[in-house]
C-alpha cells in the first residue's frame, strides 16, 4: 500500500512561554501584506488543528501581524475562521469565569474571568469586512486571542502568585524535557 500523501501545508512550530517573541504587539495587516498573509493562514490553520487547539495568534509562531485562527469544531464539523486585525468594539458587563489553556502555555490550566459577550470587527481571509458577536467558549476565546496580538498571555489575568506558579513550572518541565 501507498502511504498517505504528504500534506503540502506544514504547520508553522508553536513558540512556547517564556519565548520574547510571544511578548511583542503585533502590527496592523496592511495592503502590502497580502502575499505573506496568504501563505501565513493555511500554515496557521494546520499548526492549530495539529496541536490540537481552538485558536491560534501569529505572535505563537513568531509572526509579528494581527493575525489570528479559530475553529471550535461544532458538531466535529470544521468552522474555521480567520480573523485579521481584528478590533474589540463592544464587551458585556457580564463576566464569566472559564478554564483556559494556551498551546504556548502547555499542560497548565487556570480560570479566568473575563467580559462573557464580546463584538468584534475583522477582516476575512478575502479581505472583506465582517462582525462577529459572540457568547460561550468563542467569547472566550476571541478575547483570548486579541490578547495575544497584544502579547498579553491568559497567566497575565491570573495573580502574581498563580502567574509565576505557572511559568516557573513550566519553565522547570521543559528544562527537563531537554535535558540530557
Ligand atoms: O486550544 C485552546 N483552548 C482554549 C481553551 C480555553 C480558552 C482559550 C483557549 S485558546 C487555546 C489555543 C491557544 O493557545 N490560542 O491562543
Ligand atoms: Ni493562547
Amino acid at each position: 500500500m501507498d502511504a498517505p500523501a504528504a500534506s503540502p501545508i506544514s504547520p508553522l512550530p508553536i513558540l512556547i512561554a517564556p519565548d520574547p517573541r510571544l511578548r511583542v504587539r503585533t502590527r496592523a495587516v496592511g495592503p502590502g501584506d497580502a502575499e505573506r498573509v496568504r501563505a501565513l493562514l493555511p500554515r496557521m490553520f494546520a499548526a492549530m488543528y495539529a496541536a490540537p487547539g481552538i485558536g491560534l495568534a501569529a505572535p505563537q509562531v513568531g509572526e509579528t501581524l494581527r493575525v489570528a485562527v479559530i475553529d471550535l469544531l461544532p458538531d466535529n464539523k470544521p468552522a474555521p475562521i480567520a480573523l485579521i486585525n481584528p478590533q474589540i468594539v463592544a464587551l458585556s458587563e457580564e463576566m464569566v469565569t472559564r478554564e483556559e489553556g494556551c498551546l504556548s502555555l502547555p499542560g497548565h490550566y487556570a480560570d479566568v474571568t473575563r467580559p462573557a459577550r464580546v463584538k468584534l470587527r475583522y477582516l476575512d481571509a478575502e479581505g472583506a469586512r465582517q462582525e462577529i458577536e459572540a457568547e460561550g467558549l468563542l467569547a472566550t476565546c476571541l478575547q483570548h486571542e486579541v490578547d495575544h496580538l497584544d502579547g498579553v498571555l491568559f497567566v497575565d489575568h491570573l495573580s502574581a502568585l498563580k502567574r509565576n506558579m505557572i511559568l516557573r513550572r513550566l519553565a522547570k518541565e521543559m528544562r527537563q524535557k531537554t535535558e540530557r
